[in-house]
């Protein structure tokens, strides 16, 4: 891996992700310890579903399950068993009012008034899922917001604005088990030692490397794009741009976050509206970027600040290091696409 001049390499006491998040709370007087019990309840789910994935290929548990999800998307038998794990681990804890997952189609509500639940916590049980069966990385990616008791209906509790998100991370279950995780100051990587069990912390404050000619996006569907997408990738090889593409965003994001460059989901003709889910997709990762130095748009808007009306929303995205973020912005503003 290259040397990345900005993100703290951790080398002296190990410290667990659980450690870590209580430290945090240390920093924070009157923090009652809920927000690590969610954390350690999402890194039990992650070593859960790390666990089937990497054994994926020796059970039957490939393939597609028979059913659709809300979405009218096949579900893979691997997509029900992440949603269930993850269900089973956050249930029951105390301070979570509201579980949201891509895969159903209303969020549950554990609790609500005088039973408690400060926290929502919305995911996507594992996304790329559609390319578990070659062994490319897949991820869990999950988002923490404050639940308001004054709302009443569970669908208006989640559908509120990335910037009010108190948390986010995605888990990617790739050559290793990583965590990624921000809770609004920086962004810190955790990797999980599978001979103690743990995920341990590696990087603090990792900073997306700035100006990196990359792109990635799914380039087969460009004469669906809208012109001032076109014209930016247009541009793109002309100033000797590389391009990576896997086709699972959580670990394209991933890989953008490291090496710099940007990400794209255009709308195209078959989905105008884009493909990335807002709640679960977009504004996680969108978060983690910002977090890291970089930028996040949907159209020309930034992502974060879009107030979703709907829980499966979609949405066109842009994220990455902010010079390119800039080149593809400037190219919709030129073409007076993406208001
Ligand atoms: P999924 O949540 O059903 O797996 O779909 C989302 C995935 C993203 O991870 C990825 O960026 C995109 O779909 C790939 O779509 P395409 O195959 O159209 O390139
Ligand atoms: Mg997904």
């Amino acid at each position: 891996m290259q040397d990345r001049p900005h993100a703290e390499i951790v080398r002296d006491n190990l410290t667990s992700i659980q450690a870590h998040i209580l430290q945090e709370e240390r920093r924070h007087p009157g923090a009652s310890g809920d927000f690590s019990m969610i954390i350690s309840a999402i890194s039990l789910a992650g070593k859960a579903i790390a666990a089937k994935v990497r054994r994926s290929n020796l059970e039957d548990v490939l393939g597609a399950f028979g059913t659709t999800n809300v979405q009218g998307e096949g579900q893979q038998k691997l997509d029900v068993i992440a949603n269930e794990i993850i269900m089973r681990c956050l249930g029951d804890r105390v301070s979570i009012a509201v579980l949201a997952s891509e895969e159903d189609e209303e969020p549950t509500i554990l609790r609500r008034g005088s039973e408690g639940g400060k926290y929502c916590v919305l995911f996507d049980p594992l996304d790329g899922s559609s390319n578990l069966d070659c062994g490319v990385p897949v991820g869990t990616i999950f988002t923490i917001l404050r639940n308001d008791p004054t709302i009443k209906g569970s669908v208006e509790t989640v559908c509120q604005p990335g910037r009010e998100q108190i948390a986010a991370g995605y888990i990617l279950y790739g050559s290793a088990t990583l965590m990624v995780l921000t809770t609004g100051s920086g962004v810190d990587l955790f990797v999980l030692d599978q001979s103690i069990g743990s995920f341990l912390l590696v990087k603090r404050g990792l900073r997306i490397p700035r100006n990196s000619k990359t792109y990635s996006v799914n380039e087969a569907y460009s004469a669906q794009f809208p012109a001032g997408y076109r014209a930016f990738l247009d541009a793109a090889k002309k100033d000797g741009y590389s391009s990576r593409y896997i086709g699972s965003m959580v670990a394209d994001v991933h890989r953008t976050l490291l090496n710099g460059g940007v990400f794209l989901y255009p709308p195209t003709t078959k989905q105008p509206g884009g493909k990335i889910r807002m709640l679960y997709e977009a504004n996680p990762l969108a978060f983690i970027i910002e977090q890291a130095g970089g930028m996040a748009y949907s159209g020309l808007h930034r992502t974060l600040d879009v107030r979703p009306t709907q829980l499966h929303q979609r949405t066109p995205v842009t994220m990455g290091s902010p010079e390119q973020v800039d080149a593809v912005l400037a190219s919709l503003r030129k073409h007076g696409e993406g208001a």
